[in-house]
């Protein structure tokens, strides 16, 4: 059925979410760049925790789970700014992607189907969120300038950075 095949290219797509960001990982390390490396790196992770998670809603379904080749990521970033324009713009895509099976689960009264995507409708604003806020502190940190101190201190923070951003659902007046 169609939204079977959907969600097995979504699976697909997370694990390629994975290798985007290992590559990009790798990519930053070779600049010099280890803490925020090791921020990419954990969001490698994560992007698998999604595919896993796509991978047992099939499983549970009763439908056929195939794992298929996991295309090559993208080439190379030309710069530390460029490298994460490029992680937003993937977010975006995905969250199009994402939106694609939430309609198609809609038209075709697959309630189930349409309540399990709402997790990832969620975690993608975060996603979006999380990465915007990435690109806007290594533009205020000059990342092209590869002696910044500003960068120097970000790469350090990345290391121990939390890896989601807090939900707006969570915030209160109190604690915004
Ligand atoms: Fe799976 O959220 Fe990023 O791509």
């Amino acid at each position: 059925m169609a939204l079977a095949a959907a969600l097995n290219a979504q699976m697909t797509k997370e694990a390629h979410a994975a290798q985007i960001y290992l590559s990009y990982g790798a990519w930053v390390a070779s600049q010099g760049l280890g803490g925020t490396a090791n921020f990419l790196f954990r969001h490698a992770q994560e992007e698998r925790n999604h595919m896993t998670k796509i991978l047992e809603y099939i499983l549970q379904r009763g439908a056929e789970v195939k794992v298929i080749a996991i295309p090559a990521p993208p080439k190379n970033p030309t710069s530390v700014i460029d490298c994460f324009e490029k992680v937003f713009q993937h977010e975006v895509d995905n969250t199009n992607e994402i939106y694609k099976i939430v309609k198609m689960s809609f038209e075709e009264e697959d309630w189930a189907t349409w309540n399990f995507m709402q997790w990832f409708v969620k975690e993608q604003v975060e996603e979006e969120a999380l990465a915007l806020s990435l690109l806007d502190k290594m533009k205020i940190a000059d990342a092209e300038k590869k002696n910044s101190n500003a960068l120097y201190s970000l790469d350090r923070d990345l290391e121990k950075a939390p890896d989601d951003i807090k939900s707006a659902e969570d915030a209160t007046a109190e604690n915004p």
